[in-house]
């Protein structure tokens, strides 16, 4: 008998089948079965034979598993301070939310190498139970790390940089950048950048204080729409320059947008990610009193009520087709009440009088890698904003092929990982942290109610969580190493004169 006590493992086609439900891919919507083998897509199709084990998808969606590209987890700071969350919480997580794959970040510290930087990282992500990759941040583009050292780490199939343009002691001059993106070009990596003016920040910080401003709302006011307007406009400048793709990372609003969206129009190979946080929270998420605000604190900041639906337009318009979480670590009752924390937050580290920290000291940064998938399925596919195909496109598909893992993630066609979701579109939650799988004491996102939540989430072809019960191992993900690919290769035009080979 098979596992389940039905049909014969030793005569099946198929390790597992799938059965009856209503796919979604990147494309379209129709109803198959799909068949598993050796961890893969093996069929899909109308009336498969019996696999040695059966899931009944009747009357539920099947979409690919998300991948988040954008997580925090497990960063190291020079300081000593870590992020609260473990490869195996932070994963457990996403199982339980809907995410089988996810890209974090290689940390870089200024003043050292890439390989002496964040010791044993690679070690504590091998504790993941979803399959990840890696991000390479550069903070410290010495000629050895660019010439030496991110050639040798694109081999290892990390194949992408990550630039920050704020944050001390994160981010670099306009010259570093070219530089990372010069030597990203030579090399073959995607790069992606946090876009913030970190000078016009840290004027407006100051202001702000010298006014009396202390609260977490502050945090906004020190960070208007326009200084990442203007940084984008200068990450893409720089970028076109190069002849390099990049992605911006966690665009929050329309002035930013627009400024991809030109870019784009133009022809320039950029690419606009948002998060769940700029969808639905809002200035009033930082007003929130005793400090709640700073439950709210992330960056790029969010923003009046009114920008979320323009956001949502931009989704519309496919100037931003992938929304990550960018997932942090910072519990309520510990890191956000440490100034600074992980290297995420802005100026002196001075406390209030209740002993909480200036708005500029918090560290930046909301959890939310559980939540991500069913808080845009609800918001988007339920409330009619977005269609299952677009809800694919954003929560894998367009992540796959941006990072270099198209046709294995993101996908149901026969060959691809056998990662799937199964989604009750009419299941109604309310979110609360205590149901929650994070390590975090808080989501910003409690009390909301949602409606569609996944019921079952398989990684390469097993079940890996049912019913908020999540069974995969610590260990069990597998490091995602990323060959050449077609987007992150440069358009071939430079300006006359221009030799991109040089430093
Ligand atoms: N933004 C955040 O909110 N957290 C971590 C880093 C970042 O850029
Ligand atoms: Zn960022
Ligand atoms: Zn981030």
């Amino acid at each position: 008998m098979g596992r389940n006590g039905e049909g014969d493992a030793g005569l099946s086609e198929f390790d597992l089948v799938v059965r009856g439900g209503t796919l979604a891919t990147a494309a379209e919507v129709f109803e198959a079965d799909i068949g598993v083998r050796d961890g893969r897509i093996a069929a899909v199709g109308l009336n498969l034979p019996r696999g040695a084990e059966e899931v009944s998808a009747k009357g539920l969606i099947v979409t690919p598993g998300g991948l988040d590209p954008h997580c925090h987890i497990e960063e190291l700071s020079p300081d000593g301070a870590v992020h609260e969350e473990s490869f195996s919480s932070g994963s457990a997580a996403a199982l339980a939310g809907g995410t089988t794959s996810l890209i974090c970040f290689l940390p870089q510290w200024k003043g050292h190498g890439l390989a002496e930087s964040a010791p044993g990282y690679e070690a504590r992500a091998a504790q993941s139970r979803i399959d990840y990759g890696f991000h390479q941040i550069i903070t410290d583009p010495t000629p050895d790390v660019l010439e030496r050292e991110v050639p040798a780490l694109v081999a290892r199939g990390v194949r992408s940089l990550k630039a920050f343009l704020t944050y001390d002691p994160l981010r670099l001059s306009d010259g570093e950048f070219l530089r990372v993106l010069a030597a990203a070009r030579r090399h073959g990596a995607m790069v992606t950048v946090h876009c913030e003016n970190f000078d016009a920040i840290g004027w407006r910080i100051e202001a702000l204080l010298a006014a009396g401003v202390t609260d977490p709302i502050g945090h906004a006011w020190a960070r208007p729409p326009l200084v990442e307007r203007e940084a984008t406009h200068r990450a893409i400048a720089l970028a076109e320059l190069v002849d390099q793709p990049i992605q911006v990372f966690h665009v929050s609003c329309e002035e930013a947008a627009a400024e991809i969206a030109r870019a784009r129009a133009r022809g320039l190979r950029v690419w606009g990610e948002t998060c769940p946080q700029y969808l639905t929270l809002s200035h009033d998420d930082l007003r929130r009193p005793d400090f709640e605000g700073a439950k709210a604190v992330c960056s790029p900041a969010l923003r009046e009520a009114g920008e979320r639906d323009r956001v949502w337009r931009r989704i519309g318009d496919g100037t931003l087709d992938v929304v990550s979480s960018d997932h942090c670590g910072f519990s309520f009752a510990t890191a956000k009440r440490s100034p600074g924390g992980g290297g995420y937050g802005q100026g002196a580290a001075e406390l209030r009088p209740d002993g909480t920290p200036f708005f500029n000291a918090i560290p930046n940064g909301v959890p939310g890698i559980e939540t991500r998938l069913p808080v845009l399925f609800s918001e988007g596919v339920s409330k009619g904003r977005i269609n299952l195909p677009t809800f694919v496109r954003l929560s894998s598909a367009n992540a796959a092929a941006l990072f270099g893992l198209g046709g294995r993630k993101g996908s149901l066609a026969p060959g691809a990982d056998a990662d799937l979701v199964l989604w009750d579109p009419d299941a109604e939650r309310v979110i609360r942290n205590a149901d929650l799988h994070h390590a975090i004491d808080y989501t910003p996102w409690e009390g909301m109610a949602v409606k569609g939540w996944p019921t079952t989430t398989i990684r390469r072809g097993e079940v890996a969580a049912r019913a908020g019960e999540v069974l995969a191992p610590p260990g069990s993900g597998r490091f995602l190493a990323r060959g050449p690919y077609a987007l992150a290769r440069p358009r071939g035009v430079v300006p006359d004169g221009f030799d991109a080979a040089s430093r």
